[in-house]
């Protein structure tokens, strides 16, 4: 059994995260978690909110909160509602915590003891009237690219150029409007990227094993040349920079930049978790207390790539300590809603709040990951929900386990009969099972989620396939032990596709489970087909569950189309 860390990238504070962000990032990790704790290994799945920076400041401001309890209470509200979808956290945590703030200022202590990091003087804009520095999202102005307004000082919304706050058009204040702003000079720790460049590329060549996408971003990033970073920002909402301990002269008002300390958190947050329940942290994460045999995966967005292949990497490597470093890193691409960008102010596109409060997680589940954006960017569309829901959900796998299991109430009083031997057909469907097992549990490992969800469909329809073919309610008539066969088949059938949905669909999953009195949760099948048909003997009870999915009418899904469109 091996150990596996399991890393999502952490979301940010600033409101619910949209279908996209759970698509690309926290569901496929959990997927990958649920498979992977099935199969027997030690796994820990670790995630926490992005807290810092100029959007969670902002985002505060507008909500007239303080920034502080605005990211306590967003911070409640993503943990409840990455629940409600199932997601197995081991631990979701903050990056504001102590335990981040801590490592974060441990990391640049030792990168400026090893030579990489350096204080630079920096232009900068400031505002007279705010009495303060402008950093990334505080200034807006005109696109110098594209002309639109207002474009933000990291990023143009519009042409997706990024930016520097210094470039924009006829700046002004995101704050108070004010255009009175200045160029003043400021100081900063700068992370020397290019001494680390070679030393970055080296470890990259040691990860053939990395899905395209993430291989073919980081070369991008390394080919195009690393350089130094900015890792501080003239900010009151962050980890205070210190030296050694002490408050860093001249640095008493900045902060670490959000993308220096946010990627530390996956430390932070293990700590934050073992703290809390006396588990031993280093053993997932340093090198000389046995995390040498860890397996660490991160699961992210495609525009967080650089950041984990390039940037993350420079902290660890430049540190010189033996930290874990990510073994597979798997990206995705865009989810967009009907090839746009989803949009909180325009009502475009269901956010994760809404999601659950129209339908059960299981259904965005299975959607989400039948179709997430794996190859390319892909598009939500209310159709393809429909059909995931309706015809996969509802009438290839609820309809089999509920076919099979009233008429064993209705001829067996409920309980798995006995007699009657396996012939031709069960032959079949043995090699035809383990076949499908095998491409399932090979696509898992290989984390192809979308070729994942597709085995596991192709899986229950040859559990409709068989039920059909045997036809048990014709051979009740004639032949009774034949009969009880193929119930009995049937019945480890639905066991079966309990523990390799459960996964997918874990909710549903618990449900099937007890219906037939299995243990929740399951254990993952082995590829012998004729072996994991015969847990569930004769003298059983089991029952039908309640209706697992309800099907999606045309008049709902058109409802659903006018009132998320955005406009
Ligand atoms: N919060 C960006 C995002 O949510 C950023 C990820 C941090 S991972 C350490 O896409
Ligand atoms: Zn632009």
């Amino acid at each position: 059994m091996a150990r596996i860390l399991i890393t999502s990238a952490l979301p940010y504070i600033n409101g619910v995260k949209h279908l996209g962000n759970l698509a690309g990032s926290m569901l496929p990790a959990d997927v990958y978690a649920r498979f992977k704790r099935a199969q027997g290994h030690e796994v820990i799945y670790i995630c926490a909110t992005d807290e810092h920076g100029t959007p969670a400041e902002l985002a505060a401001a507008q909500a007239h909160q303080d920034v502080f309890t605005y990211c306590e209470e967003q911070h409640a509200i993503q943990h409840r509602i990455g629940r409600g979808f199932g997601l197995s956290w081991d631990w979701f945590g903050r990056s504001s915590s102590p335990q981040n703030r801590a490592l974060t200022q441990h990391f640049a202590d030792v990168l400026e003891d090893n030579g990489y990091i350096e204080e630079r003087t920096d232009r900068m804009i400031y505002s007279v009237h705010d009495k303060r520095f402008l950093p990334d999202r505080y200034v807006e102005g005109t696109c110098p690219i594209c002309g639109y307004r207002p474009a933000r000082g990291d990023q143009c919304d519009n042409c997706g150029s990024l930016l520097d706050p210094v470039d924009l058009i006829e700046p002004y204040s995101a704050i108070s409007g004010s255009a009175e702003l200045e160029i003043r000079e400021t100081r900063h720790l700068y992370l020397l990227q290019t001494k680390l460049a070679d030393e970055i590329r080296a470890w990259v060549d040691t990860k053939g094993e990395w899905p395209q996408l993430a291989r073919s971003i980081a070369y991008k990033h390394l080919d195009e040349g690393l350089i130094d970073r900015g890792i501080t920002r003239d900010l009151a909402w962050g980890v205070p920079v210190t030296r050694g301990g002490q408050p860093r002269p001249g640095f008493e008002d900045k902060v670490f930049y959000v993308w220096f300390d946010a990627p530390i958190e996956y430390i932070g947050a293990t700590r934050e978790w073992a703290d809390a329940t006396g588990a031993d942290w280093e053993r997932w994460w340093r090198l000389d207390k046995g995390a040498n045999d860890v397996r660490y995966v991160e699961f992210m967005g495609k525009d967080n790539v650089a950041f984990h292949t390039v940037s993350f990497p420079a902290t660890i490597i430049g540190s010189g300590e033996p930290w874990k470093m990510v073994d597979t890193l798997k990206a995705f691409n865009w989810l967009n809603w009907y090839g746009e960008k989803f949009s909180t102010s325009h009502k475009r596109g269901v956010f994760m709040d809404t999601a659950l409060e129209i339908q059960p997680p299981d259904c965005w589940r299975w959607y989400l990951t039948a179709n997430c954006p794996e190859g390319s960017d892909t598009s939500f569309t209310w159709e393809q929900f429909q059909a995931a829901v309706n015809r996969d959900l509802a009438d290839v796998l609820g309809n089999f386990v509920n076919r099979i299991l009233k008429f064993c109430e209705t001829r067996f009083e409920g309980v798995v009969p006995a007699g009657g031997e396996p012939g031709p057909l069960e032959h079949k469907l043995h090699s035809d099972l383990s076949a499908g097992l095998s491409e399932l549990t090979g696509q898992l490992e290989a984390m192809e989620l979308r070729k994942s969800a597709q085995a596991a469909r192709a899986l229950w329809v040859l559990g409709n396939e068989y039920l059909t073919e045997a036809a048990p309610w014709t051979a009740i008539k004639s032949d009774p032990a034949r009969a009880a066969l193929i119930v009995r088949t049937g019945i480890n059938l639905v066991g079966l596709f309990a523990r390799i949905s459960a996964p997918f669909i874990p909710f549903a999953a618990e449900k099937i489970v007890e219906a037939v009195g299995e243990a929740y949760p399951p254990a993952w099948p082995s590829a012998d087909a004729a072996a994991e048909l015969g847990r569930i003997e004769a003298g059983r009870p089991v029952r039908a569950p309640e209706v697992l999915f309800r099907k999606l009418e045309d008049a709902q899904i058109e409802a659903w189309t006018a009132e998320f469109a955005g406009g």
